[in-house]
């Protein structure tokens, strides 16, 4: 059976700004399509794309997870060792890190986590309107995760600059990317520098990176390139993530009432949250083979788009996707990922969220939305850039 071919831009200006509203049309016109205007496929519905994720033999991430083809083209920087690797690489630069990023080490700081949220919530509560990305969603995780991380202090925006231009380029050439990289090049030189051995501080995930090179789990070039993901991956993720929870929950006052009453549903709703508007839209497989999907062939060395966001609502998954509730279960989401690369920081994510919910639970009687919410464009991810908003004291 022929793919259906499908006249749509996933990376057009006005999808970016509004994907949910295309979603529909993407997982209805069949478990696999063709994007003419990019040459590659996509997949929409929530079976088609945790299978795919599942199966890294078939749906590799070696040849990149961006529509540039790394067999073809060379990508803009040397790739990651975990996000575009494939196994064996990836099980070890893998395991190596999920040693390093321990749930026993997030323990540890939670107790610091909680006191930092609650010193700047009771900063904002009844202090009229404000705008909560900077305010909260920036500088939260900006307080916490460069010291995880064992960065000296300074520069620490640069992180944002950098994310932001690593998201645009899984994407095409487009103007994003165009501006991107245009502006990016004192980041990318100070995210360089910072992962070096010499500029990290004794005792972080940076510097044990490099110890897991000394004990010759990796190369020190190697322990370079593993610190940079932490930096490319955890914080621009994490602003984002924060913002669009207390947005979800400013949006729909019903569920902030109903966490209020029962805050140990704090852990769901950033789920939830998750779910129902990821931060992370998309990312590229490559096929390694031809393979059957739905009926129809893929030819090897395909690039195929998954819709993790659209997935993530498919009512062929989910009771009522498209509405926010944090009572819901969510397991099976994909808003970290499914697989051998699903987020290696996810448990970061959970308590930089849990941290600053719990803050605002304790104090917030109501989240009032002051203006409306601005969402800069991105190639990959769903961004906040203003939030725009009230917290009134309980
Ligand atoms: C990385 C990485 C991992 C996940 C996401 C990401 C830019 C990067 O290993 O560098 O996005």
């Amino acid at each position: 059976m022929p793919v259906p071919v499908l006249d749509f831009d996933p990376f057009d200006e006005a999808v970016l700004a509004d994907p949910y509203a295309h979603h529909d049309r993407l997982r209805d016109a069949g478990p696999v399509v063709y994007f003419l205007a990019r040459g590659c496929f996509g997949m929409a519905r929530y079976g088609d794309v945790a299978a795919a994720l599942k199966d890294w033999q078939t749906f590799g991430s070696g040849r990149g997870v961006g529509l540039t083809d790394f067999a073809l083209e060379e990508p803009w920087r040397p790739p990651s060792l975990l996000l575009e690797a494939d196994p064996p690489l990836h099980d070890r630069t893998r395991g190596l890190m999920n040693k390093v990023a321990s749930l026993s080490s997030l323990r540890a700081v939670m107790p610091e986590w909680r006191e930092t949220a609650r010193t700047l919530v009771s900063r904002l509560v009844g202090a009229g309107p404000f705008d909560a990305v900077p305010a909260l969603a920036q500088s939260f995780p900006l307080a916490v995760f460069p010291r995880l991380i064992g960065l000296a202090p300074g520069g620490e925006e640069h992180l944002l600059t950098y994310a932001a231009t690593a998201f645009n380029a899984f994407g095409p050439r487009n103007r994003l990317l165009e501006q991107s990289l245009a502006q990016a090049a004192e980041a990318t030189a100070w995210v360089s520098e910072a992962c070096r051995r010499e500029n990290l501080l004794p005792h972080g995930w940076g510097m044990q990176v490099h110890e897991a090179a000394d004990r010759g789990d990796c190369t020190a070039d190697e322990a370079d390139r593993l610190v940079r993901s932490f930096l490319t991956a955890g914080l621009d993720t994490t602003v984002n993530g924060i913002a669009n929870v207390v947005h979800a929950l400013a949006l729909h006052p019903d569920q902030w009432q109903r966490l209020r009453a029962e805050p140990a549903l704090g852990k769901r709703a950033f789920e939830e949250s998750l779910r129902w508007n990821g931060v992370v839209q998309t990312f590229f497989r490559t096929t390694t083979r031809p393979v059957q999907v739905g009926g129809h062939e893929l030819p090897e060395g395909a690039k195929v788009l998954l819709f993790y966001a659209a997935a993530n609502r498919d009512p062929r998954q989910w009771n009522r996707g498209d509405m926010f509730d944090i009572t819901r279960s969510t397991s099976g989401h994909l808003g970290f990922g499914f697989g051998i690369h699903q987020c290696l920081g996810q448990m970061v994510a959970r308590f930089e969220a849990e941290a600053a919910l719990g803050a605002l639970i304790e104090t917030v009687g109501e989240l009032r939305l002051t203006g409306p919410v601005e969402r800069p464009l991105n190639n990959t991810l769903h961004p906040i850039g203003r939030l725009p908003i009230e917290l009134v004291a309980a």
